[in-house]
């Protein structure tokens, strides 16, 4: 009964994001009601297991009381004020404070300095404006083309959906703006050539840089832009050859490098923040997302040295900010939710045994039929449904295999996404050993009652 009474509210009043609704009308959208741990439950009472965290988001699992209280004490001590005219406060002081701490040097170029926004793609709009400031202040204006990926997610505002390379975002509204171009994403499974090595290839994908800054003119770019682990496009993990090179490239040139880290920050890849996994050296890094584990919106950019130093010493104002920037209840609810990742040790968690047996369970799945090739990195893992493992043949677009994958995710009580042909999850980190064991027993019976399903079909 509530549950048809909310479908007929949403279907009537709430826009969706990403959502066909006339489709949605038709089926009633499921009724998320509460969550716990793991698990979320639907208004029909089924249980289901989360095995994307939210959205990548909810790395330290639900129902966390510490999350809720630091809300409620800041909330009642100051729930808001703004960072604009000389003021501060306390929260969104400590947790830069903490960020800085918390980012680590690589050949002595360290993070100080935090942005505050309150989500993934209005930081990336902020590096956008970064970017050209800090150029224009080196007196170098023409220096305006950022260089991205195809496939990438950057976020859906007008800069962010235009920094990502999916064409579906792009053919609506006229996007990318200008001086915003593509390369490549270093896909192996899908770009590799015959008889090349996953190294070989990180190598000529990173090339596709270096051919586009000469295409444009060195002197034209202001910056690349990358996922270190292309996320909502797929989970696509470089190979190691890949960011090495990208880095000499990016120095070579001497561009400044984005690393968004929307979704690999705050222990997901085993590290606080991802580049350290990777080695490489950037000079923005975007944040959201992990920050306080969705519990509240808040996003940022870690500000590198080379580009606070300008922006700071020779700037002046920057004519730039948002209402929400270092929102004391979010900073407060960021900065206890770093406080249960540290106590918990959960980026060391991912990097050692726990996440040693997530990978070796997962990379079982690389035995059935339907599985292509299944690779994780930390707690992100992806896998591609294939026709043929041997010949490698895929489904085409219409087979819609993702999808049918994905409803037997869901009839069977886990959650997992479908890009495509690609299956895809991010747990919380705080997964046990038995909770690893349980997923990986839903991953296989939807794999499995896929293959019956596609075989029934005749696409098999
Ligand atoms: N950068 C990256 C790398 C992201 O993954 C954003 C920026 C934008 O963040 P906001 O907070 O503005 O949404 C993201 C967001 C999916 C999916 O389908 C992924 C995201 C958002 C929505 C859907 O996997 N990532």
């Amino acid at each position: 009964m509530i549950t048809k009474e909310i479908q007929a509210q949403d279907s009537a009043h709430f826009i969706h994001p990403f959502t066909d609704h006339g489709d949605l009308a038709t089926r009633g959208a499921r009724v998320i009601t509460k969550a716990d741990g793991i698990y979320i439950w639907d208004s029909e009472g089924e249980k289901l297991f989360d095995a994307m965290s939210g959205l990548w988001c909810v790395n330290v699992g639900y129902g966390r009381k510490a999350l809720a209280e630091a809300a409620y004490q800041q909330m009642m001590t100051l729930p808001f004020y703004n960072s604009f005219f000389q003021t501060t406060n306390v929260p969104a002081v400590k947790l830069a404070t903490k960020l800085a701490s918390l980012a680590p040097t690589v050949d002595g170029r360290s993070f100080e300095h935090v942005f505050y926004s309150s989500s993934g793609s209005e930081s990336n709009d902020s590096n956008v404006r970064m970017v050209r400031r800090y150029w224009d202040l080196l007196g170098q204006p023409q220096r305006k083309v950022i260089i991205s990926r195809h496939n990438a997610y950057h976020g859906s505002t007008m800069a962010g959906a235009s920094l990502g390379g999916m064409s579906g975002m792009h053919a609506q509204g006229d996007l990318p703006i200008p001086n915003i171009t593509h390369i490549e994403q270093p896909y192996f499974f899908e770009n590799g050539k015959p008889g090349e090595t996953a190294d070989e290839f990180g190598l000529r994908a990173a090339g596709w840089l270096e051919a586009k800054i000469l295409e444009l003119g060195a002197d034209k770019v202001a910056a690349f832009i990358a996922e270190p682990i292309q996320g909502a496009g797929g989970v696509i993990i470089p190979p190691v050859t890949y960011w090495p090179e990208i880095q000499r490239i990016v120095d070579k040139y001497g561009l400044l490098l984005i690393s968004d880290e929307v979704i690999c920050a705050f222990g997901r890849l085993g590290h606080w923040f991802a580049y350290e996994k990777f080695g490489y050296k950037p000079d923005l890094v975007t944040f959201a997302k992990a920050v306080t584990s969705g519990y509240i919106p808040l996003g940022g950019v870690m500000v590198g040295d080379r580009v606070a130093k300008v922006l700071i010493e020779k700037g002046g104002e920057f004519n730039h900010g948002y209402t929400y920037s270092g929102h004391p209840v979010a900073c407060a609810v960021a900065l206890a939710n770093l406080e249960i990742m540290e106590t918990e040790q959960l980026p060391q968690r991912v990097r050692g045994d726990i996440g040693a047996y997530f990978a070796k369970r997962y990379a079982e799945l690389n035995d059935h039929p339907l599985v292509g090739m299944a690779e994780t990195c930390g707690f992100v893992a992806g896998l591609v449904l294939v026709k043929n493992k041997h010949s490698k043949e895929r489904f085409s677009e219409e087979d819609a295999v993702g999808m049918v994958c994905r409803r037997h995710c869901f009839t069977n009580g886990l959650i997992m996404r479908a890009v495509g042909d690609r299956m895809i999850i991010a747990p919380p980190l705080t997964l046990t050993h038995a909770e690893i064991d349980e997923l990986m027993r839903l991953i296989r019976l939807a794999l499995d009652l896929s293959l019956q399903e596609l075989k029934a079909k005749g696409l098999l």
